[in-house]
């Protein structure tokens, strides 16, 4: 892996990796997040120093020790965490508001979910700036500053303005949208400038980076740039130099296939295969977002059944819903909509000993998350659109049998890598959708192994610790 040379890797992101819960006996303990981001940059700070900031959880109109349980959790880690103090008032508008009722349903090109509030904005600003007080009180001179995400955009600008000279970048996780999306929200212009206070900008995806640039040429008049085709791209504007470049984020490949391996996830992965005997499974798992595309995979999948009367009795499909966000109206809308087709589509094929769909809203363990993986014969990874969609990596790098098709969606980054070996869908053509999983079903096991060799073989070789190497290379260049 890069070195860092001199300094510390300070991350900072909307939330620690361990968030304060309230339990029943009232008392607050530390819970695991679970997410792309935090699926990504654990094994990261596993292999360096430095400080991860974010927020701990709701606990600030309590006094519960925050510190005292964080230092607790951090005592074998080579790295601290350190709590941004945010009003809940506050981090409510900058979350559930501008995050993610406009910057959210913007960037992944879903205008008609936005909404545009100035007091969203105005407590974005505010927090954004609370982050960057956070890190200048925990920071070295030749730090390195790593800020991810659409949630911190403005958090280099507000260092830049206290004078923080640190080098510092930018992941963000989530896709770049249009010049025309984009240009819809009030303050395009004062959101392209915070992103260009950073030394460094990363996508997942050529489509995001070059959207990116159309938007600073269109809205940063004396922008100038250099190597606009290469993976690294320079832009200059008003005598600073800004790098913008690709990185496709990944997971820790052999973490997940060793795991895959293990006693337990095997023990498990038998259970759910011989509690299905006869029935090709099917899996969805996806965490609670229109962004998803869910019931438009529950819709194809009605129409599998409707068509394909043989099919009937011969699969299932199992969709597991992570909970999240569920006090955004549209996300409670989105969760009543998928139970009601769910349930119309059981109540109609349902058959005596068969039911078409099991469906879990649930968070799950790693071991349980593997085992479904393993268990089932095709993944249907079908988001309408996605940065990169790690469920869709995962089950490869799980599939150690060799013997799963992944379906996925032509509007998830992940496609870039997987375009030739996974089963490509345009998720709004339902009829497509049908063919492909027919196609997944009766393919042949050779086929299926050599498509998901050539997978596993290239998240082994552009795994986490690759995505890091190159983003730290490109700082340094
Ligand atoms: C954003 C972007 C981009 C989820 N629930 C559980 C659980 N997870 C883990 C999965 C996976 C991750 O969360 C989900 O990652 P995705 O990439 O699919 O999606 P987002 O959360 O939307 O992530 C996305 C990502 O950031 C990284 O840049 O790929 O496009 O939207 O790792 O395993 N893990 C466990 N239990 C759960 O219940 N153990």
């Amino acid at each position: 892996m890069q070195d860092l040379k001199k300094g510390r890797l300070i991350i900072a992101s909307n939330r620690l990796p361990v968030i304060l819960k309230k339990s029943i006996d009232s008392s607050y303990k530390l819970s695991h997040a679970s997410g792309g981001l935090v699926t990504a940059m654990t094994p990261v700070l596993k292999k360096y120093s430095g400080v991860w900031v974010g927020w701990a959880g709701n606990y600030l109109e309590e006094d519960v020790g925050v510190n005292e349980l964080l230092k607790k959790e951090e005592k074998d880690l080579n790295y601290k965490y350190r709590p941004v103090d945010i009003s809940l008032n506050d981090y409510e508008l900058y979350y559930k508001g501008f995050s993610n009722e406009t910057l959210w349903p913007l960037f992944h090109n879903m205008p008609g979910y936005c909404t545009f509030k100035l007091n969203s904005y105005k407590a974005y600003q505010k927090v954004n700036k609370i982050f960057a007080i956070t890190i200048m009180k925990n920071l070295m001179a030749d730090d390195f500053i790593w800020i991810h995400d659409y949630h911190l955009i403005n958090t280099a600008i507000e260092l830049r303005k206290s004078g923080i000279k640190n080098n510092m970048a930018f992941f963000l996780h989530i896709p770049f949208p249009p010049l025309e999306t984009f240009n819809r929200m009030p303050w395009r212009v004062e959101i392209i400038t915070a992103l260009l206070s950073y030394d460094l900008i990363g996508f997942h995806t050529e489509l995001d980076k070059n959207n990116f640039l159309e938007v600073i040429e269109a809205l940063i008049e004396d922008a100038v740039f250099y190597d606009k085709e290469l993976d690294i791209t320079t832009v200059v504007s008003k005598n600073t130099r800004h790098k913008v470049g690709v990185f496709p984020i990944s997971i820790d490949y052999n973490e997940f296939s060793t795991q895959a391996e293990s006693k337990e996830v095997t023990r498990i992965t038998n259970d759910i295969k011989s509690s299905y005997a006869g029935e090709k499974f099917i899996l969805g798992i996806d965490r609670l977002d229109y962004s998803k595309g869910i019931p438009q995979r529950l819709r194809a999948y009605r129409s599998l059944l409707a068509k394909n009367p043989k099919l009937r009795t011969k699969i299932k499909l199992m969709q597991i819903m992570i909970p999240s966000r569920e006090d955004i109206d549209k996300y409670s809308e989105l969760k009543s909509e998928i139970e009601e087709l769910i349930g119309e589509i059981n109540g109609k094929f349902s058959q005596l000993g068969w039911i078409p769909i099991q469906y879990s809203y649930d968070s799950l363990s790693r071991t349980e998350l593997l085992a479904y993986y393993r268990a089932s014969e095709i993944a249907l990874v079908t988001p309408l659109k996605d940065g990169m969609n790690l469920i869709a990596k995962e089950y490869c790098a799980a599939n150690i049998d060799k013997d799963g098709v992944l379906i996925l969606s032509e509007f998830a980054g992940a496609k870039c890598q997987f375009k030739d070996d996974a089963l490509i869908v345009n998720p709004y053509d339902e009829e497509s959708v049908v063919n492909t999983i027919k196609k997944a079903l009766s393919m042949k096991a050779q086929e299926k192994r050599k498509r998901m060799e050539n997978m596993q073989n290239n998240i082994k070789k552009f795994d986490v610790f690759w995505w890091v190497d190159s983003f730290l290379k490109a700082v340094k260049k």
